[in-house]
């Protein structure tokens, strides 16, 4: 631990990883017959605060009803765990993880621990030094790092419980997500439990708006993506060339978040050396957000080698926070 920060920070990525990765992913994504950026790249300072913004607005949702959720259960389902250490992937800014914090505290003497893991130093710096200010003997741990295939560098110990929350297992695609869980439960042992939380099949006339909301919050977000490539890759995309789409595909489940160009787009992406052409119409997908049902997301966690131990929900069954042991 740090005498001057009040946590310890680990960092598992090169410096050049962030530069390296989105590289890849776009000279990958933007080549693909049906072209596609993965959602992490939303998130910069500007994004972050705009998803921010996100979880404030009326359509939005899943934040607040995460929240209720964790705010009556939070010491049942920390007392079901029997959790010493919270270790947190995505952890963003840590808003919500007060909560089993709070309840974390009550049971274990001395507080416990809480690791943060993510890939922006930016988030875990400002997540763990509030952290730090607001708990004082909980011994708190940033790790930066990429939980997609990074899993094996979570900190060793016992009655840990990993918690993935917000929905973001939505992000992945199906083949991904298994892998995903899969990974995880492989580094979980007989005293820890895996805490997701899982946005949950609704009518389309409340998840839509959700993602294509009146203020207009969202499509700024999503068309943040291009000033990234712009500004990170020497791209010459125009924003104005571009729409936001949001349309739930009823047949995998999920929200899918779309750039369509209003008119034929030629750019350029200097440091890639990259030219592309999008034709009026055509769209970049940059995000599916899948909705679960219970009976298949439990088929899913078993198949990977978990046991239910804890099922939680608002009062209309609009979101999921569920407990996992290792059998
Ligand atoms: C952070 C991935 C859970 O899918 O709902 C919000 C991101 N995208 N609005 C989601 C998001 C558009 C969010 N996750």
């Amino acid at each position: 631990m740090s005498a001057v920060t009040g946590y310890t920070y680990d960092d598992h990525l090169p410096a050049d990883f962030s530069d390296r990765s989105l590289r890849a992913d776009v000279a990958t994504g933007l080549a693909a017959r049906l072209s596609w950026l993965p959602p992490k790249w939303f998130y910069d300072k500007v994004g972050s605060e705009l998803f921010e913004d996100i979880t404030r607005l009326p359509e939005y949702y899943p934040t607040r009803t995460e929240r209720t959720i964790l705010t009556r259960h939070a010491a049942e389902i920390v007392a079901a765990a029997g959790t010493d250490t919270l270790i947190e992937l995505g952890s963003g800014s840590s808003e919500k993880t007060r909560l089993l914090l709070d309840a974390m505290a009550e049971r274990v003497p001395g507080g416990g621990s809480y690791v943060a893991l993510d890939v922006s130093e930016d988030a875990l710096r400002s997540a763990c030094a509030a952290l730090v200010a607001v708990y004082p003997t909980l011994r708190v741990g940033a790790l930066r790092a990429d939980f997609t295939h990074q899993l094996d560098l979570l900190p060793r110990g016992e009655a840990r419980t990993v918690a993935f929350l917000g929905s973001t297992i939505g992000n992945f695609e199906p083949a991904d997500r298994a892998a995903f869980l899969r990974s995880l439960r492989s580094g979980l042992g007989a005293t820890d439990h895996f805490l997701l939380g899982a946005d949950l099949v609704k009518s389309a006339a409340v998840v839509v708006p959700a993602y294509d909301d009146a203020a207009g919050v969202t499509a700024a977000f999503n068309l943040n993506l291009l000033d990234v490539l712009n500004q990170r890759l020497g791209a010459d995309f125009d924003r104005g060339a571009f729409e936001h789409v949001a349309i739930w595909d009823a047949e995998h489940e999920w929200i899918e978040m779309r750039l369509r160009a209003t008119r034929d787009v030629l750019a350029g992406i200097t440091d890639l050396g990259m030219r592309v052409h999008i034709a009026r119409g055509e769209t970049i997908r940059t995000e599916i957000s899948a909705k679960f049902r219970r009976a298949s997301l439990t088929a899913e966690l078993r198949a990977a080698g978990f046991v239910e131990r804890g099922w939680w929900t608002d009062d209309r069954n609009w979101f999921s926070v569920s407990l996992w042991g290792t059998g």
